[in-house]
């Protein structure tokens, strides 16, 4: 499945139906009160989340929305009925924008969690709303008023707690792979993730967390060079980092020092996660690795082939998300 992380809307609430003019007509009253309706109210456009959708796919093909007008109101005071609502389902994590002021209206984290996006016009007023003591056959009533009309950005930022840092073919996809059920191609070229990938690793008996695989960063990713730095604001909402260095680098050391660079010239603040970092692919190394890094920091050693390190790393992991 693609992994759509942006579309733009076009979204308009329906037009309020319109109050009308009517009396009354009973067989023994010679003159009625008024007797016209308001007209109901334009149903509204709602985005909401749906904890089962995971992108923005379903609505890439679908961009504008209407709902339905309120209905006129009618005779004996009856109110016209209100135009439908609509739902727009979007995953959790999806930031709703005014595309033309840029202003953010949601952020919608939760499942259930919604947002009027458009608002119904309201329904104007029939004439039977106008009575005063000294104002008893009135002529006055109201048109309903425009639905809101407007159009949206919906940009969604994967929700994780783990987030995974690496070069091209460090092993991120193969990690997750191991310790989740998320089936990411895995290949020995560079760039074999394209979008990002999500997982929930068990941690224990009923604890469990997400993991989000993002294609590889390289030297210069800041300047748009591989794939760039765009899928890291998708790590920004993670609370640790792993960052994963091929045991098989010729300095794993400074592979790390390329990959933070790379996060700080992106983004200084994902630095102010907790960061870890993994040395990969330990069954195809002979001995033991020797990694210095420019700053300390919790080292792993594990192998997606053998299992090697992965228990002790997905504790240490849990530990830090709850903590
Ligand atoms: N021997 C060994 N090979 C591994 C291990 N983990 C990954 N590989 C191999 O390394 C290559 C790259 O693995 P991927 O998981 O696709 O790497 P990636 O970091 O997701 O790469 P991109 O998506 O391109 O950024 C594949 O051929 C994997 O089979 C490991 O623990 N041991
Ligand atoms: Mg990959």
């Amino acid at each position: 499945m693609r992994f759509v992380d942006y579309v733009r809307i076009r979204v308009k609430a329906g037009k309020g139906g319109d109050g009308i003019i009517a009396f009354r007509r009973e067989k023994f009253v010679p003159k009625g009160g008024p007797a016209g309706g308001n007209g109901g109210h334009g149903g509204s456009i709602i985005v909401q989340v749906d904890a089962q959708l995971h992108t923005l796919q379903d609505i890439r093909y679908h961009r504008i929305y209407k709902a339905k007008r309120g209905k006129h109101g009618e005779g004996s005071l009856k109110h016209g009925k209100n135009g439908e609502d609509i739902f727009i389902k979007v995953p959790a994590g999806t930031i709703v924008k005014d595309f033309e002021s840029g202003d953010i209206i949601a952020d919608l984290q939760l499942d259930g969690e919604s947002i009027v996006a458009a608002y119904g016009g309201r329904g104007g007023r029939g004439n039977g709303e106008f009575v005063t003591p000294t104002h008893q056959a009135p002529r006055e009533f109201e048109y309903g008023r425009d639905g809101q009309e407007r159009e949206l950005e919906l940009e969604l930022k994967v929700l994780a707690d783990v987030g995974l840092v690496g070069f091209p073919n460090a092993g991120k996809s193969t990690l997750l792979s191991r310790v989740s059920r998320a089936k990411p191609k895995i290949a020995d070229y560079p760039f074999t993730t394209l979008t990002p990938n999500l997982g929930i690793v068990k941690s224990g008996a009923y604890s469990s967390f997400v993991m989000a695989d993002i294609p590889g960063l390289i030297e210069g990713a800041h300047e748009g060079k591989g794939l760039g730095t765009q899928f890291l604001k998708h790590v920004e909402r993670c609370s640790v980092l792993l960052f994963l260095v091929d045991a098989n680098d010729e300095n794993p050391g400074e592979s790390y020092r390329l990959l933070y660079n790379e996060v700080e010239k992106f983004s200084p603040g994902l630095l102010k996660r907790e960061r870890l970092l993994a040395i990969t692919k330990m069954d195809a190394y002979v001995g033991v690795p020797k990694v210095t890094t420019f700053e300390p920091i919790d080292l792993f050693t594990i192998s997606s082939v053998s299992g090697e390190g992965l228990d002790n790393l997905i504790q240490t992991l849990a530990t830090q998300i709850s903590g």
